[in-house]
């Protein structure tokens, strides 16, 4: 089978294997794993912040994220397909108890303009705005990458207001290989920022969030009381580590494979891009083919390959470290034999 689902399929690579093995471990709840504390000030320093959070996952770092800047009852702006608005079970409502109200984005990126149309003045029927979350690079856009000088812009109009701004930079290291910037760039745009070590990065399970000193603090108290304070979390810092330093440099390689996939989809009668892939995310359209997208998947599933349905005739396709150019290429042909079913 070759995996397309999404780039959270990977398995760690023999060198993470072997730094589980060896990791020095201790109790981090009482703050003694040196293998996580290691994992949190490296993500720190690399994203530019005071301090950082390792968290189980992307969900809860963004959950823990807006627990930490919100209070109940206060709105949360965010762009109408984000991840957390879109993807994490109504967390913030069911959590955090905000409200959201959702701006459209174009690729991902909200207008600056709309969204200090949204921030709320003091009024007594107004809820506070009490976050503004971005997403770099966009999931639902298709690997969008967010530029900088638009978080820039929708940072200072945050910042004039008084409202914090969260990113949910799950996938923040491809954005900043398709962009050719630090990821301190996008990061110094926002208040806190949450990073997944399990995507393209192929660690096997975590993210960090990062941010201020204090921020960090609380989130470290809202993590224990979601469950989230583990022992001897040293055995999944340690692959963590090896993801956040070493496998950045590689995630052109995934770009460069989401291209060659692309154009040869595009190629294929009856099927179309939803839009052209920025970094390793693929959005197919199948309406062509008369078939949805579940079909599409089901057929595709039956030729080895594995894919995603992303809507009623949008089938997603995600390249990652364990998926080569040779598997590239078995992939579009059961691709361009199930089109022509
Ligand atoms: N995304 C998953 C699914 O949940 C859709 C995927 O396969 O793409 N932010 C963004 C932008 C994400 O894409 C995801 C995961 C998360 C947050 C949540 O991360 P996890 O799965 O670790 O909770």
């Amino acid at each position: 089978m070759i995996d397309l689902r999404s780039d959270t399929v990977t398995k760690p690579t023999e060198e993470m294997r072997k730094a589980m093995y060896i990791a020095d471990v201790g109790d981090d709840v009482y703050g003694e794993d040196p293998t996580v504390r290691e994992l949190e000030e490296t993500a720190a320093e690399i994203l530019g912040k005071e301090a950082a959070l390792f968290v189980t996952s992307g969900t809860q770092g963004n959950q823990i994220a807006v627990l930490t800047h919100c209070r109940p009852g206060q709105e949360l702006l965010l762009e109408e397909e984000s991840h957390i608005f879109y993807y994490e079970s109504g967390a913030v409502a069911a959590l955090a108890g905000v409200q959201t109200r959702t701006i459209p984005g174009q690729r991902g990126a909200m207008d600056p303009q709309d969204v200090l149309n949204a921030i709320r003045t003091e009024d007594i029927h107004f809820p506070e705005t009490g976050l503004i979350c971005l997403e770099n690079t966009h999931n639902r856009a298709g690997g969008a990458v967010v530029p900088v000088e638009n978080m820039k812009s929708i940072y200072n109009i945050a910042q004039a207001n008084r409202v914090p701004v969260h990113l949910d930079g799950a996938r923040l290291f491809n954005a900043a290989a398709a962009a050719g910037v630090d990821v301190k760039e996008f990061a110094k745009n926002t208040d806190t920022v949450q990073i997944c070590l399990s995507k393209g990065l192929g660690a096997p399970v975590g993210s960090i969030i990062a941010g201020d000193a204090e921020f960090i603090t609380t989130a470290r108290k809202w993590r224990k009381r979601l469950g989230g304070g583990m022992r001897q979390a040293g055995v999944i810092a340690a692959p963590g580590l090896i993801a956040l330093t070493k496998m950045k440099d590689r995630l052109g390689e995934d770009q460069w494979n989401a291209r060659i996939l692309a154009e040869a989809i595009e190629a294929i009668p009856g099927m179309k891009l939803a839009r052209q892939p920025e970094t390793n995310i693929i959005v197919a359209d199948v309406e062509g083919l008369n078939m949805t997208s579940d079909i599409f998947v089901e057929r595709l599933r039956a030729e080895g390959i594995i894919s995603g349905t992303f809507g009623p005739t949008f089938v997603r396709f995600v390249t990652h470290y364990d998926v080569n150019e040779d598997q590239i290429q078995k992939a579009i042909e059961a691709i361009a034999k199930v089109a022509r079913q």
